[in-house]
């Protein structure tokens, strides 16, 4: 392998990460053997792990005892297993991904089961994938996250990354929309965590749409919905559809060598093909199908429904509860119908290999899939691809994925039993020519975008998406605020360190940048806004670092305010506290060493340690708390800083009021609107007290809890809003 830095990261090696690895290891009597396992993440990333190299981690699907290694299949690629406890297992894999997150993403809220232990051992099982990932990544260009068992993974990750590796992450299910998906008590945690990732994959748009909705209203990312951005903290990650394709040659291949199977019988074929899942929608089929044999007699005796079964996550109760119902029902519907020469149900419960599961799609009259929620489902596609003669008819779930590009199918609603009937009464009455011409424009395209297709578009996104990304644009604030500030003034309260410069190592070095300068100086000169800046530095040092004389300005936390048409106001209790800040600013001097300093403010100070030694910090802070205390003051912790105020019960909020109600009097919400922009933890007060009065930002990193309305990532992007604010044309929503 040559030198991983000079190759391009789209040529590097690619770890994959999923639930399970590529082959599934079984135990048997005392010893271990491995299966195959030929699922379609399997078949996608097989190939271009053996063609580039790399890794593919996951669970081998049993626990090991102790003392023995895991038999490893001969492949051009590198095997990682993640070993997971049995009672991990049960919390991890059957509790959390399968009976919480899985019924949940297919809009089957009713069924998810919310348990904190789940959730603990899921994150847990996840941080151990995510180590993995980290001793696996060396030397790769790209690290590619499958699936719903994984979601939180990709935070413990980054940080240990290469900065040119990309990280991305592809959803094989559904995303809902944001009414289902906020049910789910970790629902910040696991949004968050997908936005480390450079690229977000889905299957269709709609699932993106809903994301996007999510992480813009439950985290306040800011999002560009039109463009799939979403800026969260220091990092922009693109989200986009990349809808899943087939090996359509193989299955082609296959269904023109292999010979037709006993199971097809002599009658004309309508075929379900599934996992035996509640979300394929098995039991509603066989509804259908017995209310067209109710319907249209002359079908009896001529028609079956062929449904093979593959068992399913036999562990979890509702998939055995599952299995119990369909039972029941073919012997319920064949018990009804069935004659000397007939049944109308052949129900086959096991999977098939996939010779004969092409054979039997090839010789199917009707395919009917109609799963009631679906990320995309391949089968559909698999049974395009086996239309090599006398060409069939698709009737398809509008509820799966697959249904927003195979337009020339039949679509159904699967809980409409009636229009399912009607479905397969069309389909099996449609002509030659009707069947071809569907049949050829789904083949065109499932050959087109099959697999190989997929997997070198998702990688190649996923190697643009680390390099540049566009810039967010303006049409999120357009979407926020337009309407919010239309036909009213604007009060803009700004706090400065942090958010309109970035932060320095000294009070003294953060500048205002030409262009902030330049876009604050603009809004501030349009004649429907005002601009204050709410600072915890004094009144002096603020005004000195703007220097723009028109705007308000709020020193000390609010303490001081001046501007025009506001009287200057010093809050009346500061006089109780005259001389003690002096006093207590020499005693923390007494205790700086190390670069250590205290910022002398006239009623308070900060006492700044950033450039105090990591190791020494924590006791030094504590000792400057415990003066402060003494003192009689507040310490609060700021960026590397400890304030402290006077207990005067007055905070950046207060200020705001302050300054809202001397400059448009007591009913100033009437004519005014309010947006507020901060990075601190002080500023947090003005958010709280703004909460439903204001458009609040807080700028920065999302580690941090926050009541603001919505978050910016960064001081450009405070810039950007300014610039915004000041081009808006006046009185108008854009
Ligand atoms: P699944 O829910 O497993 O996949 P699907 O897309 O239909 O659903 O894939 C099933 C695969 O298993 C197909 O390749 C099919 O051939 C095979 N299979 C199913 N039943 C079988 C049987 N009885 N015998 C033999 N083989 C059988 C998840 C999502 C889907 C998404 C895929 C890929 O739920 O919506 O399409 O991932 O992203």
């Amino acid at each position: 392998m040559s030198a991983p830095e000079n190759r391009a990261s789209g040529d590097r090696p690619i770890v994959v990460a999923s639930n399970r690895l590529p082959f599934a290891i079984g135990r048997n009597g005392d010893g271990l053997h491995v299966h195959s396992a030929a699922g379609g993440l399997v078949s996608a990333m097989d190939p271009v792990l053996s063609k580039r190299g790399g890794t593919w981690i996951g669970w081998p699907g049993i626990e090991l005892r102790r003392g023995e290694t895991l038999p490893v299949p001969d492949r051009p690629y590198a095997i990682a297993p993640v070993n997971v406890s049995n009672e991990e297992i049960d919390h991890y894999y059957h509790g959390f991904s399968n009976e919480t997150l899985w019924p949940l993403l297919h809009s089957m809220s009713g069924r998810s089961r919310f348990d904190r232990r789940d959730f603990e051992v899921y994150s847990e099982v996840n941080q151990r994938f995510a180590t993995t990932i980290e001793e696996q990544s060396a030397g790769a260009g790209l690290v590619w996250i499958h699936d719903y068992h994984l979601m939180l993974a990709a935070r413990h990750v980054r940080g240990a990354l290469a900065d040119d590796v990309s990280l991305a992450f592809f959803l094989h299910v559904p995303f809902p929309p944001f009414d289902i998906f906020r049910l789910l008590p970790w629902d910040r945690e696991l949004l968050s965590s997908l936005l480390a990732c450079d690229l977000i994959g889905f299957h269709v748009r709609g699932y993106a749409r809903n994301f996007l909705d999510c992480v813009e209203r439950t985290l306040g990312a800011r999002v560009d919905h039109e463009a799939g951005l979403v800026e969260y903290g220091d990092r922009t990650t693109r989200v986009r559809a990349m809808p899943i394709g087939i090996e359509f040659e193989t299955f082609d291949g296959l269904a023109r060598a292999t010979d037709r199977q006993p199971e097809a019988g002599r009658e004309r074929i309508v075929l379900g093909v599934d996992r035996l899942d509640y979300t394929k929608g098995i039991p509603e089929r066989m509804r259908a199908f017995e209310r067209l044999l109710e319907l249209q007699p002359e079908y009896r005796e001529k028609v079956v429904l062929l449904q093979i079964a593959v068992p399913s996550r036999t562990d979890v109760v509702e998939y055995r509860e599952l299995k119990s119902e369909i039972d029941e029902l073919v012997g319920a519907i064949n018990g009804r119908f069935t004659t000397s020469a007939w049944s109308p149900i052949r129900y086959i419960n096991r999977g098939v290999d996939r010779e004969r599961l092409a054979a039997l799609y090839r010789d199917a009259d009707v395919a009917l899939v109609t799963p009631l929620r679906d990320g995309m489902n391949l089968v559909a596609k698999e049974w395009v691809a086996c239309q090599v003669d006398d060409p069939g008819v698709l009737i398809l779930s509008r509820l799966a994925g697959a249904a927003e590009t195979m337009r020339e199918a039949l679509l159904v609603n699967p809980y409409d039993l009636d229009g399912t009937a009607g479905a397969i009464h069309r389909a099996l009455s449609m002509s030659e020519e009707e069947r071809a011409s569907r049949i050829a424009a789904l083949r065109r395209r499932e050959n087109r975008d099959d697999l190989d297709g997929w997997t070198s578009t998702f990688v190649e996104a996923a190697a643009e998406a680390r390099k540049a990304l566009p810039s967010m644009g303006d049409r999120d604030f357009e979407g926020w605020l337009s309407d919010f500030i239309k036909d009213y003034r604007l009060a803009l309260f700004l706090d400065y360190d942090g958010t309109l410069t970035p932060l320095t190592d000294h009070p003294d070095r953060a500048q205002l940048s030409p262009a902030m300068r330049e876009v604050l100086s603009a809004c501030a000169a349009r004649p429907d806004a005002d601009v204050a800046i709410v600072s915890g530095r004094s009144l002096d040092g603020v005004r000195a670092m703007v220097g723009d004389p028109s705007l308000t300005y709020a020193g000390n936390h609010g303490l001081e305010i001046e501007g025009p048409g506001i009287p200057h106001f010093v809050h009346e209790d500061l006089v109780h506290y005259r001389g003690r800040a002096e006093e207590l600013a020499d005693e923390l001097d007494a205790i700086a060493s190390d670069g250590a300093w205290t910022e002398r403010k006239g009623p308070t100070l900060t006492f700044h340690y950033r450039s105090v030694p990591e190791s020494q910090r924590a006791s030094l802070t504590r000792e400057a708390r415990a003066i402060v205390v003494r003192a009689g003051y507040q310490p609060r912790d700021a960026h590397c800083a400890v304030e402290a105020r006077p207990p005067i019960g007055w905070d950046k909020g207060r200020a705001v009021l302050h300054i809202l109600r001397s400059r448009y009097g007591p009913a100033w919400s009437e004519s005014v609107r309010v947006i507020y922009a901060g990075d601190d933890q002080t500023d947090e007060d003005a958010f709280r007290f703004l909460s439903g009065l204001a458009t609040t930002f807080r700028i920065g990193h999302p580690d941090s809890a926050t009541a603001a309305t919505r978050r910016l990532p960064s001081v450009d992007a405070v810039r950007s809003l300014l610039g915004w604010l000041a081009r808006r044309r006046e009185g108008a929503s854009g």
